[in-house]
C-alpha cells in the first residue's frame, strides 16, 4: 500500500515538475517595430503555456554579447549584435510541459525560409537576420538565459486557473 502511494506520489511530482519546465522567449527589435508583440504572445497563450515573466527593455550590446557568447566566432556575430541592440525587445519566460522544445516548434526553424507555414516565423518573417523572435534550444540554456535577463524576483510563480483543462490529471 505504502509502495503504491509512494509510486503514485513520485509519478505525480514528476509530472508536476515537468509541467514547470521554463523557456526564455524574446521578441526581437524587428518583432517590436513591426507591431507583432501581441501576435507572438498570443501563440504561446493560446497553446496553453503560462507566462511567468515579461519586460520591455532596450538591451545593451554588453548584455547581447553575453547572450550570444556561443556565436562570437561566427561571421554574422557583429551584425547580429548591432541588429539586436537597435531597439527595444520583449524578453519573456514561459512555463509548461516540454515548453523548451514545443516553444521552438511554435517559433519555427531559425531561418524563416525553412520555417513551416503556421509557425510564428513561417507566417511572419522572411530572412534569418530578421527572424523576429528567439527561443532557448535546451533546458540548460533556458536556465542560463533566464538568469541573464531576469532577476529571481522578476520570475513569478503562480497557479493558472485553467490548469486542469490544459493538463491531464
Ligand atoms: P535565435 O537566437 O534567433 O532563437 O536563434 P537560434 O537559436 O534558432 O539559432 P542560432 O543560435 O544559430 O542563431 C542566433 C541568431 O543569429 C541570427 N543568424 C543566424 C544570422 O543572422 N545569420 C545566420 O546565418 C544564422 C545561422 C539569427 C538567429
Amino acid at each position: 500500500m505504502i509502495c503504491t502511494l509512494l509510486a503514485f506520489y513520485s509519478l505525480f511530482s514528476r509530472s508536476m515538475a515537468e509541467a514547470r519546465e521554463r523557456t526564455f522567449i524574446m521578441i526581437k527589435p524587428d518583432g517590436v517595430q513591426r507591431g507583432l508583440v501581441g501576435k507572438i504572445i498570443k501563440r504561446f497563450e493560446q497553446k496553453g503555456f503560462k507566462l511567468v515573466a515579461l519586460k520591455f527593455m532596450w538591451p545593451s550590446e554588453e548584455l547581447l554579447k553575453k547572450h550570444y557568447a556561443d556565436l562570437a566566432g561566427k561571421p554574422f556575430f557583429p551584425g547580429l549584435v548591432k541588429y539586436m541592440s537597435s531597439g527595444p525587445v520583449v524578453p519573456m519566460v514561459w512555463e509548461g510541459l516540454n515548453v523548451v522544445k514545443t516553444g521552438r516548434v511554435l517559433l519555427g526553424a531559425t531561418n524563416p525560409a525553412d520555417s513551416a507555414p503556421g509557425t510564428i516565423r513561417g507566417d511572419l518573417c522572411i530572412q534569418v537576420g530578421r527572424n523576429i523572435c528567439h527561443g532557448s534550444d535546451a533546458v540548460e540554456s533556458a536556465k542560463k538565459e533566464i538568469d541573464l535577463w531576469f532577476t529571481e524576483k522578476e520570475v513569478v510563480s503562480w497557479q493558472q486557473a485553467n490548469n486542469a483543462w490544459v493538463y491531464e490529471d
